[in-house]
Parts: structure tokens; sequence; C-alpha cells
């Protein structure tokens, strides 16, 4: 019987794995409103009609595709999986839509199992989760949710000055403020299925797990302002070099989440004006920090800017942050998590932490009871072209999902 599952998946990933990818080493690009991305929503059109499943995109490019019931009356709210398609730059191909294709062919095995929902199921993409090219994570699911207005939202900007309402009018949405889209009045949960970003399925040995918790994370912008001056003829002394402030900030920040046992990341850097032969004007990095608790994100990041304002005064350079996107911990309802992970004729999923955020953590911040199904990683990698999982374990995801929302739904 289930033997058309892993046709429909492998289809579905074979029809997605050309979609976006790089030429220099197999990382996508998939960032929001652009060529690519817009190409995997109109893809999802597809899967939704094909399978005759009542497909609704709110203004500002979110989409549900709905199984309904056929109830007489109001609609119930409904048990929703699903993940996004966009990805960061040079990314995996598994970190989000692993959670889309996986929710489709869940619903296709339901329904070759004949199985009947008492409510409806709707498989959802949310547009910029990663946050790759407007800054703030998660940026669909907070206007979807009404965690963040559009009156603040639009005005965000990407790198080359674009702002987000240009960007979503130029693909043919029309944003607007109307009410927000999703709330527990049409959600009864959300699940969603997502790639392990770590190794903790491979060390205990399971295909399957269910999310605790998100750690709380954040996005700071540290904007370093020094002088230009040439890069021969000035002496090092006289120098008011911006670089130089970074590079002891990167460090600091590096060596205070070791010693703290938590995370902070620079991986995005811009100097100005990025010229060989010249002492720079400015440089601005962008730093991501995760922590177990709030507080200790707060302190951590504390530390980490008053030693960049330390360093700025010995360099003679000028510093400003700006926290561009900070999500509070999560701690998902762990009711639901019991309920999905126990039970299983493999004995019960594991229940385990995740320092990645992701939609199903803006969800449940906004009231709707979530959860987390987490598919093996056999290298934790991600946020890479290397990221990855074995199709046994995807297949196995597809069944855990088709149980969870049998459970669900019933
Ligand atoms: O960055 C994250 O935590 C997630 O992958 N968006
Ligand atoms: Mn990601
Ligand atoms: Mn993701």
């Amino acid at each position: 019987m289930g033997a058309s599952v892993p046709d429909h998946f492998e289809q579905m990933w074979a029809d997605l794995e050309p979609i976006g990818k790089g030429s220099h080493d197999g990382g996508y690009y998939r960032q929001p409103f652009r060529n690519a991305e817009r190409e995997l929503a109109a893809w999802f059109v597809e899967q939704a009609r094909a399978r005759d499943l009542r497909l609704e995109t709110d203004p500002f490019g979110n989409q549900i595709a709905w199984w309904d019931v056929g109830d007489v009356g109001p609609p119930l709210p409904g048990v929703v999986t699903g993940s996004h398609l966009d990805s960061v730059l040079d990314g995996g191909a598994y970190d989000g839509p692993l959670g889309v294709v996986s929710g489709l062919a869940a619903v296709d095995r339901l329904r070759e199992r004949g199985f009947r929902p008492a409510r409806p199921i709707g498989v959802s993409v949310f547009v910029e989760e990663e946050g790759s090219r407007f800054g703030l994570a998660c940026l669909g699911s907070r206007l979807a949710t009404g965690a963040i207005g559009w009156d603040e939202a639009r005005a965000l900007r990407d790198p080359f000055g674009v702002r987000l309402d240009e960007a979503m009018t130029g693909v043919g949405l029309e944003p607007d403020d109307r009410k927000p889209w999703l709330d527990a009045s049409r959600v009864d949960c959300f699940v969603e299925l997502h790639v392990e970003q770590g190794r903790a399925l491979v060390d205990l040995g399971h295909a399957v797990g269910v999310a605790s918790r998100i750690w709380p994370h954040g996005r700071y912008r540290f904007e370093i302002a020094g002088e230009p001056n040439h890069a021969g003829t000035t002496r090092m002394e006289d120098r008011r070099d911006p670089m130089l402030t970074f590079a002891m900030t990167a460090l600091a920040a590096n060596k205070q989440a070791r010693v703290a046992g938590q995370r902070a990341t620079f991986g995005r850097v811009d100097s100005r004006p990025n010229s060989t032969n010249s002492v720079p004007s400015s440089v601005t990095a962008w730093m991501d920090a995760r922590c177990e608790t709030d507080e200790a994100l707060s302190e951590l990041v504390a530390t980490i800017i008053r030693q960049a304002e330390e360093r700025a005064g010995r360099d003679g350079t000028t510093l400003a942050v700006t926290p561009e996107s900070v999500s509070g911990a999560v701690d998902f309802d762990p009711d639901l998590a019991w309920r999905i992970a126990v039970d299983h004729e493999a004995g019960d999923w594991p229940i385990l932490p995740t320092q990645a955020g992701h939609d199903a953590g803006i969800l449940s911040a906004q009231g709707i009871p979530s959860a987390m199904l987490f598919v093996r990683n056999p290298t934790g990698v991600s946020h890479s072209p290397a990221e990855h999982a074995e199709m046994p374990d995807c297949l196995a995801g597809v069944d855990a999902l088709a149980e969870t929302l049998r459970r669900l739904a019933s």
C-alpha cells in the first residue's frame, strides 16, 4: 500500500533538486521573492492542485494547502504542518523543503490508507524563514501571526536597499495590514518536520525525534566607523582602523561564547570601501548569538558589546550596535510533544532541544500549540551544501508525520 509514498516523496524531491542550485559547490540560493524561490512557490501551487487541496495564500506570500473535511458550518480549527522553501545563501537542500515535501507526502499516505480527518489538515509554506534577505528571522510566520505588524516590516531593506514592500509587489503580491492570517481560532495545532541541525539523533540511534524547546537567539548589527586613509603612507600608530576593532570583537565573541558554553558567530562582514590599499572607513558586521536562556543571551551580548566598546576606545573608532532580530526562548507544549513521541512500535521518540530557530517557534510564541519532528542528519551539518539526510530516514519522517497528523486530526 505504502509503495506510492516513496515515489511521491522521491518525485517531489527530484522536482526541487535543481531549483536555485548554485554552480560552484551545489549550495542553494533560494532568497525570498527572487526567481528560484518564486519557482518553488509555483511548484507548491501545482502540488496542491494535483492533490485537490484548497490553496490559501496570504498577502505576504505565505501559503497553506488545505485538506478540507467538508464539514457543515464554520470549519473547525485545523491541524497544520509545513515549513519553508527559502534557504540561507549557499544553503543545504533539506532545511525547510524537507518539511514541506514530507507534509504533502504524509497527506498522500493518509489518503491512501483511507484516513478521514475529523478536522482540516493544512500543509503550509512560510516565506523568508531564514531572514537571509531582509534580516529578520521567520519574517513570513511573524507576519502571518501578527508577531510583527506590516507597518514595521514593510520598511525592512535587503543588502541592496530594496524595501520589503517593493520586493513583494515586484513579484505580484499585494501586501497589506489586514488582520493577521493565523491564530488559534484557525489552527488547533502546528507540527513542523525539519531535518535535525545537529547530531543528537545519530548518537541516540533514532531516525526521528521531537523538539522540547528552541534556545533564545538574536542577530545584532555592529557598525564600526574609523578614518579612511592610505594603507602605505599611514603609520600604524596614526590609524583609526575599524577592521582592527572588528577583528578583536570577533575574537572576544568567540572567547565569551566558549567560556559560557553558548554560541556566537560573525558570518557576515561588510568593509567599506573594500579597497585593498586603503585603511577602511567603516566595517559593518552581524553577530548571531544563541544561549540556553534569555538571561544568558542578554548577558553574553552585553559582555561582547562592552568589550567591543573598550576596543573601539583604544582604536579611536566609534561603535553602534543594533539588534536586528531577537527570538525569545520557546518551550514547546510538553503534553503535545509527549502525545506525539510515545507509543510507537519502535519505542518512544526522543525529545530534544535545538539551537535553531523555526516557524514553529513563532507560532508557539503566538499561542498556537506547536511541535516539531526532527529527521536524523548523519553529519549534523546544516546551512551548508553538505547538509544531508538519508532517504530511508526521510521516508521514516514521512511515516512519523503521517502518524502524528492521524493522531492530532482524528
Ligand atoms: O538560523 C536558524 O536558526 C534557522 O535555521 N533559521
Ligand atoms: Mn535554517
Ligand atoms: Mn529551517
